[in-house]
């Protein structure tokens, strides 16, 4: 398993010295923003021939979610998603992750009565997804769907969710991220989600129960790395959190640093 981030405000600004500053810092792959991705593709190409750090994934960057409530944001969500899936193909990246939506509405705070059903919702990102897949297929790319806790997203909770989605719609070229502080609040245990789900996890985000960085707080990386490894999950584990304490660049290496000896 290899070890990626997301950006961070106190990695480099510019482009190839983000690439430069991640790969001297020991990352294995860099989950990109998707509209940085698009825009500045030559640039990040150059940058990973440089460095040979590669772009793994592409997370946001696109302005209308797969469960979108208002139909033609969706549409346009789509088209973006599309052109960041080619974009992604070019740099020999893996794929692009999607929630259903986040932070459009939750049934847990008021007013608690969503504006659509939920076989509205099932159809939105059922078609949405039909879309993806046939998009994946033609780039040579995965898509990744995130289960998001129950206070971002209303849709998809659960890995299991994720899967009745890939099941009933035969999706070939959908996968699952598994984000372990999503998991933290949604699933009954971490490992046994991971191993029950093991067929079509695809990725994964790692932060700690709070969201803080990996090591700071109460999820016990070790255990679940173990788990991922007796199932034979070879795939990316990148880090999405937020960092908390006096030296956030010190914190974050000191996070990778327990990351990687969580590996061993
Ligand atoms: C949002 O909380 C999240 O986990 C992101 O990966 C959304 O795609
Ligand atoms: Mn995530």
């Amino acid at each position: 398993m290899k070890i990626g981030t997301q950006n961070q405000a106190f990695f480099p600004e510019n482009i190839r010295e983000k690439f430069h500053y991640l790969k001297e810092a020991g990352f294995d792959g860099f989950e990109i923003d998707g509209k940085l991705l698009v825009d500045h593709l030559e640039e990040i190409k150059e940058a990973i021939s440089e460095t040979g750090l590669p772009v793994t994934t592409a997370c946001g960057g696109y302005s209308g979610w797969i469960g979108d409530f208002i139909e033609e944001r969706r549409l346009n969500g789509l088209a973006e998603m599309k052109q960041i899936l080619k974009a992604l193909q070019e740099v020999g990246g893996n794929g692009i992750v999607v929630p259903a939506a986040w932070g459009m509405f939750t049934y847990r705070l008021p007013p608690m009565v969503s504006p659509r059903s939920q076989s509205g919702d099932w159809k939105a990102v059922s078609d949405s997804l039909l879309y993806l897949d046939k998009a994946a297929e033609e780039t040579a790319t995965t898509v990744f769907l995130e289960p998001l806790n129950r206070y971002q997203d209303h849709m998809i909770n659960t890995l299991a969710d994720a899967r009745r989605y890939i099941e009933e719609n035969n999706l070939k070229n959908v996968k699952i991220i598994a984000d372990f502080y999503h998991m933290n609040i949604e699933e009954d245990g971490i490992s046994e989600a991971l191993h029950l789900q093991r067929d079509l996890i695809g990725h994964i985000h790692l932060a700690d129960n709070h969201r803080f960085q990996p090591g700071s707080g109460s999820i016990d990386f070790k255990k679940h790395f173990n788990q991922l490894k007796k199932d034979g999950y070879d795939g990316f584990l990148t880090i999405e959190c937020r960092v908390r304490g006096n030296d956030p660049e010190g914190e974050y290496k000191k996070a990778l640093h327990q990351l990687k000896e969580a590996l061993v």
